[in-house]
């Protein structure tokens, strides 16, 4: 039996935690298995490689921002379980990733499990760190861990909790990380403290996140959380230390945003007029659920994206890639079949006025000296035409390889394949090998069945999506819009008030 490669492990175990996570990702395992299968015959892929890890599986949230301003607290909150440590000093001081399990405990697992791992965000993260600042990469656990956690609330997604944002105690290599997981997030919650709205991790938390967050394409994945809110109960100025809160984002560049302000129901002071209290209550709770719903809108979103890549990837096969390596063949057979006229119709002229020269030809009849010795020899002569066979068989091989090369080199040059260009590269040799004919139109790998078995990924994929939609899609039959409640963030481009 051949023995299971790496990635038919992986992608056993992928299916085995969607399938308690989201069962219609579940089937789209095996589609991807299929591409897989599709593209290794082509030779795009090898055994190691697979076109699910092109896609990232789970949505990503990260919690940002100043210290002790609650992210951690946020996220207990949000699973339902005290995962993390709290605490008025400055308590985390790497980034931990979360992620569900179905074991009854919390794993805490260190950062290499993550370094080393294709499924989670931070893949071979220790080489950026390494970019950034030289030897730090072989400290990947000083920087990350991963938790596992049973809460319900975290199937089908990944939370990032960070710690406090400090510029000046921070090394480049946080940065950096910082950076990567504002990349790869799809909704990026950035905390900031409504107890200490001065402070210096709150001027380092504008500079660096916010004023970055601004101009991007994908900006409105950027949320931004004014925790604590409670604090501005005793003296009822919640607008107050929200409108200023307002003007240091907007003197960062800020424009527009989803702002909210919230406290944490379990941790808050209690507030003593019962008017008051209500009104605040009323107002985090909308805020709460306003989150919550964002948060869960971005599962569906990626559900639908991971869909969305795996039809894009079929018709890329079948539209591009085939193509592509078809043209490939063409110039192949093209160059080689005028090479080798070019080479052998010389040696044949070269041959013919030599031998005229020297009056070698009677008649049309040729009448070499040397093979006219050895006419009692067949065997001799045998070997002297295998030799010339061979010879020809050489230039011949050579030929086919320098254009091979040619065309190769041709396609190299196209720059609109960049990232998938290895893949072409390695499809070029399984298509050049030598004992593939030129004359064969269709690249190795392709046939009436696979072209079948892409058709049927494609059809499987319209399947998926309409699965998504009988899950996801409201009664009026639309998909749920990204939601809007927000509170009044400068010039806000989405505005709700508080
Ligand atoms: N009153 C009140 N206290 C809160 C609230 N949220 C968090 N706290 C408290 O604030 C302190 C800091 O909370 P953490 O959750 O540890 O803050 P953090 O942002 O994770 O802090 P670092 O990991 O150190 O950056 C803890 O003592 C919490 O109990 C809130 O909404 N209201
Ligand atoms: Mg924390």
């Amino acid at each position: 039996m051949v023995p299971e490669s790496h990635v038919g492990s992986k992608l056993r175990d992928l299916k085995r935690r969607l399938k308690q996570e989201n069962p219609v990702l579940e089937h789209v395992v095996d589609s991807f298995r299929e591409l897989d299968r599709i593209s290794r015959r082509l030779g795009l892929l090898d055994r190691n490689e697979s076109h699910a890890d092109r896609t990232s599986w789970w949505p990503l949230i990260s919690v940002l921002g100043v210290y002790s301003s609650g992210k951690s607290s946020f996220i207990n909150h949000f699973l339902g379980y005290r995962l993390q440590d709290t605490g008025n000093q400055a308590v985390d001081d790497k980034f931990t990733v979360i992620c569900f399990t179905d074991e009854k405990n919390v794993r805490v697992l260190p950062g290499l499990a993550l370094d080393a791992d294709p499924r989670f965000p931070f893949f071979r993260v220790s080489r950026a760190i390494d970019e950034a600042a030289q030897g730090e990469g072989r400290r990947i656990d000083a920087y990350l861990q991963l938790k596992t956690c049973p809460s319900e609330k975290l199937r089908g997604k990944i939370l990032i909790d960070s710690p406090g944002f400090d510029a000046d105690a921070q090394r480049t290599s946080t940065l950096r990380i910082t950076d990567h997981i504002i990349d790869l997030s799809d909704l990026v919650l950035v905390f900031f403290d409504a107890r200490h709205p001065e402070s210096g991790s709150m001027h380092d938390t504008l500079e660096h996140l916010v004023r970055r967050s601004i101009g991007r394409r994908d900006s409105n994945k950027f949320l931004y959380v004014l925790n604590q809110i409670d604090a501005t109960a005793q003296e009822d100025n919640t607008e107050e230390v929200f409108a200023s809160w307002q003007r240091a984002l907007a003197q960062s560049g800020l424009t527009a945003g989803s702002c909210y302000s919230l406290y944490i129901p379990e941790l808050a002071v209690p507030i003593a007029d019962s008017a008051t209290r209500a009104r605040y209550e009323g107002k985090r709770d909308a805020n709460l659920r306003a989150i919550g719903q964002r948060i869960e809108q971005v599962r569906v979103e990626r559900a639908y994206r991971i869909v969305g890549m795996l039809e894009q990837t079929a018709h890329m096969l079948e539209s591009e890639v085939v193509p592509k390596l078809q043209r490939f063949l063409a110039d192949w057979r093209r160059q080689t079949l005028w090479l080798d006229g070019a080479v052998f119709g010389g040696l044949l002229a070269l041959f013919l006025v030599l031998t005229l020269y020297g009056g070698y030809w009677d008649g049309l009849f040729l009448r070499l000296p040397l093979w006219t010795h050895l006419s009692g020899y067949p065997v001799i002569q045998s070997i002297l035409l295998g030799l010339l066979a061979i010879g020809a068989g050489y230039i011949h091989f050579a030929v086919r390889r320098w254009s091979a090369d040619r065309a190769v080199r041709r396609m190299a040059s196209d720059p609109r394949l960049n990232d998938f260009l290895p893949n072409y590269l390695r499809a070029l040799r399984k298509n050049s090998r030598w004992f593939r004919s030129i004359f064969r139109r269709n690249p190795a790998g392709w046939n009436r069945r696979t072209a079948r078995s892409l058709i049927k990924v494609a059809e499987d994929s319209q399947g998926y999506v309409q699965k998504l939609n009988d899950m996801y899609a409201n009664p009026s039959g639309e998909i749920p819009a990204p939601l809007t409640s927000t509170l009044n963030c400068p010039q806000p481009a989405e505005r709700s008030s508080f």
